[in-house]
Parts: C-alpha cells; structure tokens; sequence
C-alpha cells in the first residue's frame, strides 16, 4: 500500500495526509459542476491515493469568468507592484514552511525524489517566486522621442487573464514557474495541472490565500487535459496560454487558440537534445553528465539528453566509464534517500517507454545496459543504454522521455554539428571539451534554446529557458519570462513649440 507503517512509508518520511482534492475557484474549495472525480495514482504501487474533482467546460467557464472579474475589477492588477511583491515573498515563506508535506504529496503523486523536492526542486520553486517578486515593482516601459513632433511612452500592462496548463514531470516547478511571473505581472489566471499529478498545485491554491492572493486572482482546475485543457485553450474570454507538454497538444492548443479568440500562446514541448562529447573530455566528468543528462527524474524531463554522440577517440573509453558508472545508480523508493531514480509517472509512460525498448533492439541497437521493468509492482524501470544506434532509428528521432539514452559515435566536428541538428527538435544541447574554439563553434552552430558547456541541467530562474523549432517558442523563467505576461501599449501626444 502507499503507506506502510501506519502514516509513514518504510524510510519514516511521513506521508500527509491529502487535504485538497476539490477545484479551487474564487479563492474556494469546491466540487466540480458534474460531481466527476478521477483516481490520482500512487507509481510506486500503481494504486489510487486519492479522487480529485474532474473540472471540465463549465467548470472553466466559472473560473475564467471569476478570473476575468478579479482581472477587470479587482485589486490585483491595480495594485503597486510593491504590494504585489510582499504579497508573493510571503507566498514563498508559506512554500518554504511546508516544505516537508508538499515533498512528500509531490513524492507519491509523481513518484519524484522526495529528498531531491526537498531539498532542492521545491526551495528553488519557492525562489522563483521571490525572483518575480523582486520584478513586481519595476514593471515599466520606455519614453520615446518621436520623429514627429510628438513624444510617446510606453506601458507594460498585464496581458489580462492567462490559462497555464501544466505537464506532470515538474508539477510543483512547472507551477511556480508559470504563475509566479503572471501574478508578478498583474495577470489573473486559470492553472490546469496534468490529472496524473493534481495534488501539489491544490496545495498551492491553498497557501495562495493564506498568502493573501485575492480571491479569483489565482484558480486551479483539475480535470482531463481533452476536456478541461480543451476549454482553456478555445475560451473566448481566455488572453494567452501558456502550455507545457507534448507536441501533439501544442499543435491542438495552437488550432485552439486560432479558431477561437486568436488568444497568445507560448509552447514548450518535447525534445530530443544531444549531449556532444569530445575526443578531449575528461571521460569521468562526461560519462557522468551524460547519465545524468537521461537518467535524471527517471529521464522525464523535456531537456533530457537523450542523444549522446562520443568522438571516436575517446568512445571506448567513455563506453567503459558509464557502464561502470550505470551499476552505481540506484533505482527504487523515491523515499529511500540512496536511491537516484523513482518509477515512471503512470502506466502510460511505462508502457511507452518499454515499447521504445523493444524497437531499439528490433531495429538492431545494441542493448549496453538495462532494458528491463524493475520491482515487483510500481512503474521502474532500469537505467538503459543503447550503443550502435543510427540516426534514423525511432530511438534516436522520437522522445522517450524515459531512462533511456542512444550513444552515437562520430568522428569531426562538423559531423557533430550536422547531426546534432538532425532533430525536429531544438530545447537543448550538452557539449564536452576542454576546447573553447570548440565550445564557441558548436554552441553557435546548434539550434536550440540553451546549450550547456561542461554542464548539464544548469537551470537557474534567471536564465531563460525554451524551445526553437517543434520544441516549441516563448520562452519561460527570467525576465523574458515576465514579458509573456506583458503587453505593450504606446501612448502619443504632441508637442506644441518644441525647441527640439
Ligand atoms: O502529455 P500531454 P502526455 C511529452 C513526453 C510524453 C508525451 C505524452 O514525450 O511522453 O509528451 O505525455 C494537457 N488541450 N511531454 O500525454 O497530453 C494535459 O492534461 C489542452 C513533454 O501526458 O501534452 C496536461 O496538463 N490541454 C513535456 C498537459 O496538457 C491538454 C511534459 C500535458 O500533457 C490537451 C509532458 C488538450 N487537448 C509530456 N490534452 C515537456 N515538454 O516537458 C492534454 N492536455
């Protein structure tokens, strides 16, 4: 059972109770309008933990329409920024004060680390908050001279009211990174957490009004992403999207938004990235930042690299290193604080990610490491790598999101840069070198959103951060991050007898 040991599970972490299971609308808990409810499931047992209210239509038409008076009526978009900035800082100090009950909720709602969310996933989710309160008074716009004779300034005004729907890898960072800078901005919102992990964002909906976040500033609607998602994305009397999660949905919210109210969007979606070692590496630094580039979150994550191309000088080398480096990364309770790797998020993604498996080695890559499910019950999976894989095999071109890696060996670095590009993707790329013409060269060449140099999953909330081609376009965290939430309004006058 999810808890064992009365309200402990086995490594003592105490699992909360689950408190908030209900749509959050005008700053209340309540039911869904049809009376729906789903299972959200425990991955560790594949048992329900909880039934959470399924919004849908209605249920966003009464969230938006609170959102949408609190947005043209209310105080939130009118207030200082100052006062929206204290009011956030406090918002932060509640996340940091419930630390431990938002871990574990996240750890058994989405089988992630507990000690990982603790320790780190859920305080630097609590610093993005402070980060875009530290924004929230200094929002604000330039003075232009005309060429006429006028002069003109510009406002940064708050988009209006945002729908944020929210994927189930990064539920409590994918959260805040989100609503932070749309609340910073003045913005009044809708969120939609993915319905395999509704739990930490109800926790929030909750802090936010001990916060002091007016009612109807913030809603969260859990529900079916074809039906609650569904209606945030064709609402009429929805300003911008905001959306994390597959390509397919990014293409149907992008329809969604053009066949409804043209409503801005901005799309982070899958990848396929690569992590490009070269003949220089140090081959213990790069064998470790390539299992942790795909092993990291039990490889769940849209940065994922997943792609690992090894120069042929250093490639055995670097093959020995991680095999002996793959038996040291210890999969199992996310509670258990030595383990490094949880179970996948529901049976959807591990079936997903077995089926890639299979094809791997039917289309004739070498299976290095694992390939297997793992534990007796719960979604684990073995850390796996695959060696002799070509480009056009669907390992190396679709994302798996899972434990999975494809190590690829090339030989110049134009090859590298040329097959690196190879992707319909563009989120992310690793490069190992101790050569900075190296670095500078292929860090240029490569279309993708961040590249990271001799360092792999180096996020900060001050770096943006966001897709080029299918990986979608706006970008999240940073100050670019704030500006999704902007828009600009150029306000003219003349100006009679100027001297200039
Ligand atoms: O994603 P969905 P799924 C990728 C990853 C994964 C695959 C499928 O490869 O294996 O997508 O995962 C909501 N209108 N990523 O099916 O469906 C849904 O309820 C509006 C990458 O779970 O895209 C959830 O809240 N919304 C990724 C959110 O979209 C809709 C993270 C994401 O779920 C909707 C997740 C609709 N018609 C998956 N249908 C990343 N970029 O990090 C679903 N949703």
């Amino acid at each position: 059972a999810a808890q064992s040991n009365g309200n402990y599970s086995k490594y003592l972490t105490k699992i909360p109770e689950i408190k908030f299971t209900q749509l959050f609308i005008n700053g209340e808990f309540v039911d869904s309008t049809s009376g729906k409810t789903f299972e959200s499931i425990d991955p560790r047992t594949g048992e329900a933990i909880a039934r959470v209210a399924e919004g849908e239509k209605e249920d966003v038409d009464v969230a938006v329409k609170a959102a949408r008076e609190a947005f043209d009526h209310g105080p939130w978009p009118r207030l200082p920024g100052s006062a929206r900035r204290r009011i956030l800082l406090k918002f932060a100090d509640l996340i940091n004060e419930n630390v431990d009950e938002l871990a574990a909720l996240e750890a058994i709602d989405a089988g992630k680390l507990f000690y990982w969310l603790k320790t780190q996933e859920i305080p630097q989710a609590a610093e993005i908050l402070r980060y875009y309160a530290g924004a929230a008074d200094k929002i604000h716009g330039e003075t232009l001279k005309m060429s006429s004779e006028h002069q003109a300034y510009t406002l940064l005004e708050p988009i209006g009211v945002v729908g944020l729907i929210i994927p189930w890898n990064f539920p409590s960072m994918m959260f805040l990174m989100k609503v932070a800078p749309a609340l910073a901005a003045g913005c009044t919102m809708v969120v939609k957490p993915a319905e395999q992990t509704p739990l930490s964002a109800l926790y929030y909906a909750h802090l936010s009004k001990l916060a002091g976040i007016p009612d109807g500033v913030l809603n969260v609607v859990t529900g079916y992403g074809s039906k609650a998602g569904a209606s945030i994305s064709s609402h009429m009397d929805i300003d911008k999207v905001s959306f994390t999660g597959s390509t397919e949905v990014g293409r149907l919210i992008m329809q969604a938004a053009a066949t409804s109210n043209l409503k801005a969007i901005s799309l982070e979606l899958g990848g396929k990235s690569p992590l490009i070692v070269f003949d220089d590496a140090e081959v213990d630094q790069a064998a470790d930042l390539a299992l942790l580039g795909v092993l990291f979150n039990k490889g769940e994550i849209c940065v994922a690299g997943s792609r690992v191309f090894v120069q042929e000088g250093i490639y055995d080398r670097f093959v020995e290193k991680l095999r002996e480096k793959a038996k040291t990364w210890v999969v199992g309770d996310p509670f258990d604080p030595k383990v490094r790797q949880g179970p996948q998020v529901d049976k959807k993604q591990f079936d997903k990610i077995l089926s890639y498996i299979e094809h791997g080695k039917r289309e004739g890559a070498t299976l290095l490491i694992g390939g297997k499910p793992c534990g007796e019950t719960g979604y684990y999976i073995e850390p796996t790598v695959f060696t002799d894989v070509t480009d056009n095999m669907m390992i190396a071109k679709d994302e798996i999101f899972g434990p999975v890696m494809s190590l690829m060996k090339f030989k110049s670095v134009e090859e590298a840069i040329q097959r690196a590009n190879a992707t319909r993707y563009g989120l992310a790329a690793g490069i190992v070198t101790r050569d900075l013409n190296v670095a500078n060269t292929v860090s240029r060449s490569i279309r993708a959103g961040v590249i990271w140099i001799n360092c792999y999953f180096a996020f900060d909330r001050d770096c943006p951060y966001g897709g080029f081609k299918m990986s979608g376009f706006g970008r999240d965290l940073g100050m670019q991050g704030l500006s999704q939430y902007l828009q600009v309004k150029s306000v003219v006058t003349p100006i009679y007898n100027s001297p200039w």
